[in-house]
């Protein structure tokens, strides 16, 4: 098996909006299409902390009021998806962060609404996924 294509974990979340819009279904299917698998799946209603460790990186930045409250106003669907270089392939699938400038064929082209409400988060690398996922579901055995 080549180097980048190892077996991995990555943590996907499904924000309000999804939940909102009844796109759960929907967003789930996408990942199963492109052969990952499902290991955990939780809706949850996040607290100010969780939403600040797992944007901290963005804390500063000015936007970052208007995320916390998007994220924070509804339940979110955490998920951990296994699969053959599952970060990148879910990336690929959710598109870029703007839906305006996100490709037809991603989640978020073809259903995110505006650069804040843009329906997923996928971990972007195995740190990120490694400690989103201690995050969000404390240790996984
Ligand atoms: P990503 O979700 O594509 O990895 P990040 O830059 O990590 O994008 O930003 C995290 C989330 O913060 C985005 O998915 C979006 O909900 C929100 N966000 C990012 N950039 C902006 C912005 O310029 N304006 C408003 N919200 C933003
Ligand atoms: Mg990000």
């Amino acid at each position: 098996m080549p180097a980048n294509e190892e077996i991995q974990q990555t943590f996907i979340m499904l924000k309000p909006d999804a939940i909102e819009r009844g796109l759960v279904g929907e967003i789930i299917s996408r990942f199963e299409q492109v052969g990952l698998k499902l290991l955990r799946m939780e809706t949850k209603k996040l607290s100010k902390e969780t939403v600040a460790r797992h944007y901290k990186s963005l804390m500063q930045k000015p936007f970052f009021p208007k995320l916390e409250a998007y994220v924070t106003r509804g339940a979110v669907v955490a998920t951990i998806w296994q699969g053959r270089d599952a970060i990148k392939v879910a990336r690929k699938i959710v598109g870029a962060t703007d839906p305006a400038l996100a490709e037809k064929g991603t989640i978020r082209g073809d259903l995110g609404s505006n650069c804040t409400e843009n329906l997923v988060h996928a971990s972007d690398s195995p740190e990120a996924a490694r400690s989103e996922i201690a995050n969000f579901f404390g240790k996984v055995a």
